[in-house]
């Protein structure tokens, strides 16, 4: 009998922030071992008595952490259960790899395959879901030979249907959320089918609710071949974020994977190929300049792009993940942030907005404008912030100068803007990021990070990002 690969979309909890180290129960255990088996292939012995098979329980563990870059304690911690929960797709992860495909030559022999949208979803009209269906299969045409081609009746390559429960295979849907679709890799028959489970909220553009076009586009790059990415930017990886569909562009690891199978698209200028698609920043690119650096309740957080890395203070491999599975609300590119701990809120910032987060909630009233600190009306961004936990100010960074804000009085220190230079010795170019951590004055400019002391002025060592930023390279 012929087996077909199959993927999950799993749709479980909403971001992971600041779990509460709290006791694992037995519920959660198993929870964890279905877990393991369904997408880390744990296999059976380990099965229904959970202390026979803790040395495979373990390993599955360990190998997991390991794709999602946390530390790997081989235990069911609070972080690695909260990333269980989180919205995934369900194609086995054990292999480390940006993209990868299925392997043993799954794919399509030809470029022209037809689809057919079988039946409707009621949570949007029929025109939406055949424009988000379209739009998906683009995503993948943009980029290769493929072509794509609409029929009404008949058997297409692509089948798209949606369904609920018991729906005609062997894979049963599991009603509202938990399995939100899967799709089988290229092959006859089901073979490059893609069913949406009918018990979740699809809508067009909506944040609230599975965008189907990201579901969609997520899918059938599993139809053409794909299977799931580590990159946490990549289309491919196996959590589910919401993105912009009007905004979205294929990211350049799913452009690498689905080119390693079908080749460029002919028809675009090949000086001149996706000029624009993002690439996720590379903690071991060492002439990568930082946005902003914060801490948030003991641990660190280093922003660039639409990404930010976490740091835990025992573990060896920071975190990266989009800035948008924590703080939906939040934007990308920001300016600077920093931590009150008074509030105990995030602050970010960005042009002439500020926004604060409390856990991963935007704070009514927020976006509010940078005046709200006494910072002047031709100040347009601020280039760091830096929180000084023993004297409660804030400092901002704006070009050659900075101000001090206190967090007690809320108003601006009397005497400022002053120069930086005069402040912090040997900072000769612009203060691109700051924070403070374990009683030392952390100050970025560019790729470099100056270590100080800030009430003497002192300067200790000049490190490079990659000094708390641990570049791993596997
Ligand atoms: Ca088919
Ligand atoms: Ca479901
Ligand atoms: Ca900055
Ligand atoms: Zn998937
Ligand atoms: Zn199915």
């Amino acid at each position: 009998m012929k087996t077909f690969n199959l993927s999950i979309l799993l749709s479980l909890a909403v971001a992971v922030y600041c779990v509460p180290i709290s006791q694992v129960t037995e519920q959660d255990e198993s929870f964890a071992e279905s877990y393991l088996k369904k997408f880390f292939n744990l296999t059976e012995e380990s099965g229904p008595v959970v202390r026979r098979g803790i040395s495979s329980v373990t390993k599955k563990l360990s190998e997991m952490q390991r794709f999602f870059g946390l530390q790997i304690t081989g235990t069911l911690d609070a972080d690695t259960l909260a990333m269980m929960k989180k919205p995934r797709c369900g194609v086995p992860d054990g292999k480390i790899a940006r993209f990868s495909t299925f392997g043993g030559n799954l794919k399509w022999e030809k470029n022209s395959l037809t689809y057919r949208i079988v039946n409707y979803t009621p949570d949007m009209s029929a025109t939406e879901v055949d424009n988000s269906i379209e739009k998906a299969l683009q995503v993948w045409a943009k980029v290769t030979p493929l072509r794509f081609t609409r029929i009404y009746s008949g058997t297409a390559d692509i089948m798209i249907s949606f369904g609920r429960r018991n729906h005609g295979d062997f894979y049963p849907f599991d009603g509202p959320d938990g399995t939100l679709a899967h799709a089988f890799a290229p092959a006859a028959g089901i073979g490059g089918d893609a069913h949406f489970d009918d018990d979740e909220t699809f809508t067009f553009r909506s944040n609230s609710g599975y965008v189907l076009f990201m579901v969609a586009a997520h899918e059938f790059g599993h139809s053409l071949g794909l299977s799931h990415s580590d990159d946490p930017g990549a289309l491919m990886y196996p959590v589910y974020s919401y993105r912009n569909p009007e905004t979205f562009t294929l990211p350049r690891d799913d452009i690498n994977g689905i080119q390693s199978l079908y080749g460029p698209n002919p028809d675009v200028d090949p000086r001149d190929p996706n000029p624009t698609a993002p690439t996720t920043p590379d903690a071991c690119d060492s002439t990568m300049v930082l946005d902003a650096v914060a801490t948030l309740r003991g641990e660190l957080l280093f922003f660039k792009d639409s990404f930010f890395w976490r740091s835990y203070p025992q573990s060896n491999t920071p975190q990266q993940t989009l800035i948008n599975n924590f703080w939906p609300d939040a934007p990308d590119n920001i300016d600077a942030a920093y931590e009150s701990q008074q509030l105990d809120k995030l602050l970010l910032f960005k042009g002439r907005r500020v926004w604060a987060f409390n856990a991963y909630d935007l704070v009514p009233g927020y976006p509010q404008s940078i005046s709200t600190f006494g910072l002047p009306s031709t100040v347009r961004k601020v280039d760091a912030v830096l929180y000084d936990v023993e004297s409660r100010k804030t400092l901002f960074f704006v070009g050659d100068n900075y101000y001090s804000y206190d967090e007690a009085r809320k108003t601006m220190d009397q005497g400022f803007p002053k120069r930086v230079d005069e402040k912090f010795s040997g900072l000769t170019s612009k203060v691109t990021a700051a924070f403070q951590y374990r009683g030392f004055t952390y100050i970025y400019s560019g790729p470099y990070m100056f270590e100080y002391n800030l009430r003497t002025g002192r300067l200790f060592r000049v490190l490079r990002n990659s000094y708390y930023l641990r570049c791993t390279n596997f």
